[in-house]
């Protein structure tokens, strides 16, 4: 096991001098096996580099001070211990410092593992002032990333689909990459920020990346063998069809005897090929995708047949609950997109095998900047929910955009369904399938296009570990291991330059786009730039209803398509009124006339102009103060990188400002009350 040193790829938030206090100070290492030996390279690496010392004990546990003693050349300033005294449910450690020692200990080697990346985190400070023991422990067992990555780059959706950072970081034209070191580097940013799962292929499972689970399925045993030292677990998405494409079936019917033993076959390979592998991911019923409709089955039925095929090995399905009607008739007005997933799925609470993972997007429609928390996560209490997130910025700019995404993750994951009667968000996550997002990382230098969307992976695996954690907090925790203090100029002017680019970053990107919940109005396809109308008369469901006299959607069951009604009662009728709908969500649950007055005390119309217009002037702020950083503050390409998109970025927000400004003073007629220019 060797620590990956990639000179021509952004080292993220592991450069080498995150390392400098552990490496320059004297560790030892006790316990065996594959984990602890990874954790022994890193501490290894970090000495050669700055002249520190470490120490194996293959066998010690237990008395770790005895063992200290035992190893007889002086004491450690760092012991990681594989031992009895970490807590013993989970992947987490224990953390204390005594007597001029920083003890880690765990039961499990992952937790050894997280346990000394805290450490890096912390820095000189771990090797401060004593510190009592602290336990720390996940929140969510399992922490995911998934990819949407195609072995055959896609005609329309490419190698990577919404991927906005180059290429795969597994495929290449058709194939496995030839040389995976990277993979490894990514395992371990991904370790050291707590994720412990990953999914290698697109949820759209195409012909080729079909036979994954088949034929090229040592291309994925590949890929484990990489993320393996670093605890994290493959999974793969298959296609419900498969038992038929691959399998030469008539049918994929989930209550034929046969097609379950196909699937049952298969998997018994998968783990002889792959013995922890993680489980199956799949979009059924989906945008075009097959599923148990066409067999008259339910969506309990589907995901059981995988679900029995996987429970003797201990895998797991993520059975996504993104499911609609994508053949709309924009004239109906009943038919409504954000009923689906409850629709579809609430029926069928208690329904799943206990090893289903009901993979649920947070939001009710399809990750846009601003949505409700979505029902669901209140109405099946029997079954096991993992929470859908979106790392990569399909909707919220694209990695061209700064849009630091925290703040909205933490909203959702605190969002208490039950207005104080129940369990938020994080806790139906962390009894059920933990937080699972589309990842954002690709083949480009800085892994995420934009180096500042790195910090929305980071934080991503920070809230799984830790829901709780203030999104600012993770965020210095980012900048200090990106570009740490000790080696940086004006580590202070740093910090400030990026909380002001970031903190609100995700509500300036709300201030210049679509207006106060009601999404979309991108250009169709690529989902990027405005286009108001663009999906107006589609068959996508995702429609604003702008007139000459108002806008919104009518979602209340007095009036509209009864989506309110998902709700427990205090948020239904919070939502249906329109005195108390939150100003934020009011045309995503409402149509009202543009002079309706918002909680905030101005009118609708006239939020839209004034919020347009200071989004794009905070664009403008964040620009003109990432131009005044001085020269060779940050790694001269970096902030390259980061000034051109930041140029990209103004002027796709003032396009955005122009053309939803302009569309609604032609629709309404009203005049902004500030004569500002609207063309
Ligand atoms: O947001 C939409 C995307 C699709 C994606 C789909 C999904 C993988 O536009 O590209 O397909 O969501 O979540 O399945």
């Amino acid at each position: 096991m060797s620590v990956p040193e990639l000179t021509d790829v952004h080292p993220a938030w592991l450069p080498p001098e995150a390392f400098r206090a552990v490496g320059t100070r004297r560790t030892l290492v006790c316990g065996d096996g594959p984990l602890v030996r990874t954790a022994l390279a890193e501490v290894t690496q970090a000495c050669r580099r700055y002249g520190g010392a470490v120490r194996h004990l293959p066998a010690a546990t237990g008395d770790v001070v005895a063992a200290a003693v035992a190893a007889g050349d002086g004491p450690s300033d760092l012991v990681l211990a594989l031992s009895g005294t970490g807590p013993a449910d989970g992947d987490g450690f224990l953390l204390a410092r005594a007597a001029g020692v920083t003890l880690v200990s765990a039961d499990d080697p992952a937790g050894l593992l997280h346990g000394l990346f805290h450490v890096v985190r912390l820095g000189a400070s771990a090797f401060g002032a004593d510190r009592p023991a602290e336990q720390h422990r996940s929140a969510m067992r399992r922490r995911m990333v998934n990819h949407w990555d195609n072995v055959v780059a896609h005609p329309v959706m490419g190698q990577v689909e919404r991927g906005y950072s180059g290429g795969s970081l597994f495929w290449q034209d058709g194939t496995l990459r030839t040389d995976l070191t990277r993979v490894t580097a990514y395992a371990r940013l991904l370790a050291s920020c707590g994720i412990n799962a990953v999914s290698v292929n697109n949820v759209n499972v195409h012909a080729t990346e079909a036979s994954l689970l088949t034929d090229r399925l040592g291309d994925v045993a590949a890929i484990a063998a990489r993320f393996r030292p670093y605890g994290i677990r493959v999974h793969l998405s298959v296609s419900f069809a498969a038992p038929v494409t691959l399998g030469g079936l008539s049918t994929a019917d989930p209550h034929d005897a046969q097609v379950r033993a196909w699937w049952a076959r298969i998997t018994a390979r998968v783990y002889e090929t792959i013995p922890d592998f993680g489980g199956y991911v799949v979009k059924a019923d989906s945008e075009g995708q097959p599923g148990p409709f066409a067999y008259g089955r339910s969506h309990a039925d589907g995901a059981n047949v995988l679900a029995d095929a996987l429970a003797p090995f201990g895998g797991v399905v993520d059975w996504r609950a993104f499911v609609y009607n994508h053949h709309q008739d924009w004239r109906d007005r009943s038919t409504d997109r954000a009923r689906a997933a409850h629709d579809h799925f609430a029926p069928l609470d208690g329904e799943f095998r206990d090893n289903v993972h009901l993979q649920v997007k947070h939001g009710p429609i399809d990750f846009q900047t601003r949505e409700p928390v979505s029902p669901v996560f209140a109405a099946m209490p029997a079954t096991r929910i993992a929470v859908e997130l979106q790392v990569t910025q399909e909707y919220t700019g694209q990695q061209r955009h700064v849009c630091y995404l925290a703040p909205m993750w933490s909203e959702v994951l605190g969002f208490d369904p039950w207005d104080g009667e129940g369990p938020s968000v994080a806790d139906v996550a962390a009894v059920g399938g933990g937080l699972v997002a589309v990842s954002n990382a690709g083949a480009d230098r800085f892994w995420t296009g934009h180096p500042l969307a790195q910090a929305n992976l980071y934080a991503f695996g920070r809230l799984a570990w830790s829901p709780w954690l203030d999104p600012a907090t993770i965020l210095d925790e980012w900048i200090d291991l990106t570009f740490v203090p000790s080696a940086t100029a004006d580590p202070e002017l740093l910090r400030r330059t990026l909380h002001a680019l970031m903190d609100h970053s995700w509500q300036t990107y709300e201030q210049y786009t679509a207006p106060l919940g009601i999404g979309f109005m991108v250009r169709p396809g690529d989902h990027y730039g405005p286009d108001v109308d663009g999906y107006e008369y589609s068959p996508w469901g995702t429609y604003h209803f702008a007139d000459r006299d108002g806008i919104g959607v009518d979602r209340t069951q007095a009036s509209g398509t009864g989506f309110t009604g998902q709700y427990p009662p205090g948020w239904a009728a919070a939502y249906e009124s329109l005195d108390r709908c939150p100003d934020e969500l009011l045309l995503f649950f409402h149509h009202v006339p543009y002079d309706h007055v918002l909680h905030s005390g101005v009118t609708v119309i006239q939020h839209i102009y004034d919020t347009h217009f200071a989004g794009v002037e905070a664009v403008a702020e964040a620009q003109q103060r990432w131009e005044r950083l001085p020269a060779g503050l940050v790694d001269p390409a970096l902030h390259t990188r980061v000034a051109e998109r930041l140029d990209e970025q103004l002027r796709c927000a003032r396009e955005w400002r122009d053309q939803i400004n302009t569309y609604f003073f032609r629709k309404s007629g009203v005049p902004d009350a500030c004569g500002r220019r609207i063309f």
